[in-house]
């Protein structure tokens, strides 16, 4: 049931917002399909809350350095993955990285557009574990604050938006086809969030890491498709207008049988973030 969306791009998100506001409209066949997997191209200034991690010294300076999504939750405070500063994904410890930055405000990449603001204090979830990838939550705090218009609230525990069924929208500067080839601007891909079944299933505990209901969460597209891929990590997913989720882990990428995992945000430390 895969289709290609052709349309014209500024009518990408106003056909997505439609979709996510009638998530069961026609079996899904409504929803916009492209090569984030099975997503397309959308503006920055729709979903300013979308940030892109960067280190130049560690990643290149090619796609400004970006390895990474983020959310501005406040305005100088992003989160991310608690994976994305481990030195798995750095390649060095995180003390050594000199030059980590959020980029607010450019879709594009390779463009000069929005705001390169330095990191400058990085907090892990206490609870986050790095085997099973629980919690998998990262503080940032930037030396300079972004407006605060531009954060996004998250869902609080027991909103309905973390409800299987509902349409949700990832968002990232990640792999569009499972490939190693990444995206130069900013896309979305509209999923679904999943019952903790079908994750459970998927990830039952033989691999190293375990899908756990009560900090993460389970979306993607039952027929496969639409998902989140490397690059695409602690970047948002937001359904009602809330944030929901972080892109944590999978296996593979718009598999039917392997849903995308995210971390679930009613398990983010208290603190953290504005909840409604
Ligand atoms: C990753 O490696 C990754 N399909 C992120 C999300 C998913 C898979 C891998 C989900 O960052």
């Amino acid at each position: 049931m895969r289709r290609s969306f052709a349309g014209p791009l500024t009518g990408a998100l106003a056909l997505m917002a439609m979709a996510v506001a009638a998530p069961g409209a026609a079996g899904g066949t409504t929803t916009p399909d492209g090569v984030v997997i099975g997503g397309q191209p959308v503006e920055i200034s729709q979903s300013p809350w979308v940030v892109a991690l960067s280190s130049r010294d560690r990643f290149g300076g090619t796609r400004a350095g970006q390895f990474c999504g983020g959310v501005l939750v406040a305005p100088a405070k992003v989160l991310t993955a608690a994976h994305c500063v481990s030195s798995d994904v750095l390649g060095v410890p995180l003390g050594q990285v000199r030059d980590l930055a959020v980029i607010a405000g450019r879709g594009t990449l390779k463009g000069t557009g929005g705001q390169e603001v330095a990191v400058s204090g990085v907090q892990l979830n206490p609870a986050y574990d790095a085997k099973s990838n629980a919690g998998d939550f990262a503080l940032l705090t930037l030396s300079s604050p972004l407006s605060a218009g531009h954060a996004i609230k998250a869902a609080g525990a027991g909103h309905t938006a973390y409800k299987a069924g509902t349409g949700a929208v990832v968002y990232g500067w990640g792999d569009t086809k499972g490939d190693g080839t990444y995206a130069d601007e900013l896309r979305a891909a509209l999923v679904k969030v999943l019952p903790d079944s079908a994750c459970e299933r998927a990830y039952p505990g033989y691999n190293k890491a375990t899908y756990r209901a009560d900090t993460m969460l389970c979306a993607g597209d039952e027929s496969g498709g639409h998902d989140a891929c490397q690059g695409d990590s602690g970047g948002p997913l937001v359904a009602d207008g809330r944030l929901i989720g972080l892109v944590s882990w999978g296996s593979g990428c718009g598999q039917a049988a392997n849903p995308g995992v995210y971390a679930r945000l009613s398990a983010a430390p208290e603190t953290w973030v504005a909840r409604n």
